[in-house]
């Protein structure tokens, strides 16, 4: 579609769900008569800044229900996000939002390669987390068969993508790391396997990542991003040409504001990535804050996509560290652990304050391929890596070299900080 159609089509929507926010849904009415617009004020897409943000808190203050849009007999599905803290934020689903889910979910998929001739193993977990069944629907869509096996028992996944010879594999970045070295352990080879494609997301990982899990498993590896709150997996996924993820903005508006100001930002520039959900009916969100950093690019793609792309997300304002008034997201160091590719890419990061001083201790394991001798190996090894820190993100950290597989893994979002200053 063309830019100029897509704008038409974007605004058509913007206007009536603005109509229908402001109707069915006291919150937004409140927000918007204490800012004095009305929804006729709302003529076009570009009319968007004149409505008001909406944060996590929102949805949380609201639990579980008071943002939903239609009556709850038209709610025929419930997911939530995990809520590590307090209440988890909770979205329903009407019949209509969930065919909108499988569209843009079969969109992703087939942008992956994914067709009816794959099987795929969804590890992603299945429950009130969106992704098992987010991308199971998609995948059936396009027809593919499906090993709806969810997260976890890493042995049986291994097992079942051997015996019915899984092509793709859907979980996250990290889980697919772990799969990956458990093959050896569990007497597999790549040569057992079928697998040609992957799609992982759910969480930040950096493009070196995505290489070393291509290498890792001899696949083609693809990002899929999304959020409960705007939908689950299929808001946005990368190309062949994985040159940012094109985002489906017939369904999902994108804008970029300032993390502080929250002023609107040109394209190109970073700020946190928030989003209008043009066709939602379950509970509609007018300009959600995702606190994700990422920049917007709105040229045609090499693939011949038209659809505006998001750089691929490393971080999230929330997650961004400040050491010793320095800012630092785990992205980045994971970043110079697989440039240097001297160690294997598990990590964690601690961070303490002692005598008032903010102190950063990097855990990471040693390459089982890449086992040292000596002592004094290891040490000329943990200075090398604390010197490419020092010059990368311009802070002194202390490096820990650990055997392998000691640092936990994860089956889902995996854990990569831990703030002690924070206890
Ligand atoms: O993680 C939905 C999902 C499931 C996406 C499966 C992709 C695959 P939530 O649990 O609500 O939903 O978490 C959303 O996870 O705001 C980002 O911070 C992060 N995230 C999701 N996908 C990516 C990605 C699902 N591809 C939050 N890259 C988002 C980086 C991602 N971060």
């Amino acid at each position: 579609m063309s830019r100029q159609n897509m704008r038409i089509l974007q605004s058509e929507r913007l206007k009536q769900l603005v109509q229908q926010v402001y109707d069915n849904v006291a919150f937004y009415r409140r927000r918007m008569d204490e800012m004095g617009v009305k929804p006729s004020d709302i003529q076009s897409i570009d009319d968007i800044v004149k409505l008001p943000f909406t944060y996590k808190n929102d949805l949380r203050d609201h639990y579980p229900f008071g943002l939903f849009a239609v009556p709850m007999k038209d709610i025929v599905r419930i997911h939530a996000s995990s809520g590590t803290t307090g209440k988890p934020t909770t979205v329903g689903y009407t019949q209509n939002d969930i065919e909108n889910w499988r569209e843009v979910l079969a969109r992703c998929l087939s942008m992956a390669g994914i067709s009816s001739s794959d099987i795929m193993q969804v590890s992603y977990g299945y429950g009130l987390f969106t992704g098992g069944l987010g991308v199971h629907y998609g995948a059936e869509t396009i027809g593919a068969t499906v090993i709806p096996v969810s997260g976890g028992n890493t042995r049986r996944q291994l097992q079942l993508m051997a015996d019915y010879g899984s092509t793709v594999l859907a979980c996250t970045p990290s889980y697919a790391l772990h799969l990956a070295e458990a093959l050896a352990e569990n007497a597999y080879s790549l040569a057992d396997l079928k697998l040609k494609i992957g799609v992982f997301g759910a969480e930040p990982w950096t493009e070196n990542m995505r290489l070393e899990l291509e290498k890792k498993w001899s696949i083609k590896a693809y990002d899929i991003y999304g959020l409960s709150e705007i939908m689950g997996p299929g808001v946005a996924n990368d190309c062949e040409c994985h040159t940012g993820l094109h985002i489906h903005e017939d369904h999902f508006f994108p804008e970029i504001v300032h993390p502080d100001t929250k002023q609107p930002m040109p394209d190109g520039e970073e700020g946190e990535l928030v989003f209008t959900t043009l066709t939602k009916e379950g509970i509609p969100l007018l300009r959600y804050n995702t606190r994700d950093l990422s920049t917007l690019n709105r040229s045609t793609c090499e693939c011949g996509r038209t659809t505006v792309r998001m750089k691929k997300i490393t971080g999230r304002s929330d997650d961004m560290l400040i050491i010793r008034g320095v800012n630092l997201f785990p992205s980045q160091i994971e970043h110079v652990l697989l440039e240097m590719g001297e160690t294997s890419a598990h990590y964690m990061l601690y961070v303490d304050k002692i005598n008032n001083l903010d102190t950063l201790e990097l855990k990471v394991e040693l390459d089982e391929a890449n086992m040292m001798e000596t002592i004094r190996d290891l040490q000329n090894l943990s200075k090398k890596i604390e010197h490419a820190l020092n010059s990368a993100i311009g802070l002194s950290v202390k490096v820990t070299l650990v055997e392998p597989k000691t640092i936990a893994r994860s089956e889902g979002k995996a854990v990569r900080v831990i703030d002690n200053r924070k206890k």
